[in-house]
């Protein structure tokens, strides 16, 4: 079992790993945050939208993404909390955790959508923490799906 002090500095480097992870993709800065990612890393973002997968691959989905903000200029803030680490075997983590995007348009108006649970498998290459997969899943989605089961029930 993980010592509390050894878990304490496991869950505070993650936080960390995710600050900085968070400030480049806010930071539109898809290259390095395809870079926290491992090479063969998967990321799906979005429902409609296919999983990207490697670091280019990655990076292509993200301007693509972004592209509808050329003509509505935003600032967006991805907010991470409530994280919960499952360590699994061979050194990897299992991270689960809240996230909320925070929007504001000029003039000040902010929306926070949408709300998110993320599942994320990192691991260590050359002992840094990497994104091996993350998969973001909309709160929105979970009433379709109530609403698929209650349909495919009747
Ligand atoms: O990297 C994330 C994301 C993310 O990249 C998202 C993107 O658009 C690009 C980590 C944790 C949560 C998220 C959430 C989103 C939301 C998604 C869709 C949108 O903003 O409309």
């Amino acid at each position: 079992m993980t010592e509390p002090n050894q878990s304490g500095q496991l869950y505070a480097e993650v936080q960390h790993f995710y600050a900085r992870q968070t400030h480049l993709l806010d930071g539109r800065e898809f290259e390095d945050y395809a870079a926290t990612f491992t090479e063969d890393g998967e990321f799906l973002h979005s429902p409609g939208r296919p999983a990207a997968k490697t670091r280019q691959g990655i990076v292509r989905e993200l301007r693509d993404f972004h592209r509808k903000f050329d003509e509505d200029p935003v600032v967006r803030r991805h907010w991470f909390n409530m994280i919960v680490l499952d360590p699994a075997p061979d050194d990897v983590l299992n991270a689960t955790f809240y996230a909320l995007v925070a929007t504001t348009r000029p003039g000040g108006r902010i929306d926070v959508s949408p709300s998110c649970v993320v599942h994320d498998v990192l691991v260590r290459e050359n002992g840094e923490l990497r994104t091996k997969s993350r998969r973001v899943v909309q709160d929105r989605l979970l009433f379709e799906e109530s609403a698929a089961a209650v349909g495919a029930a009747g």
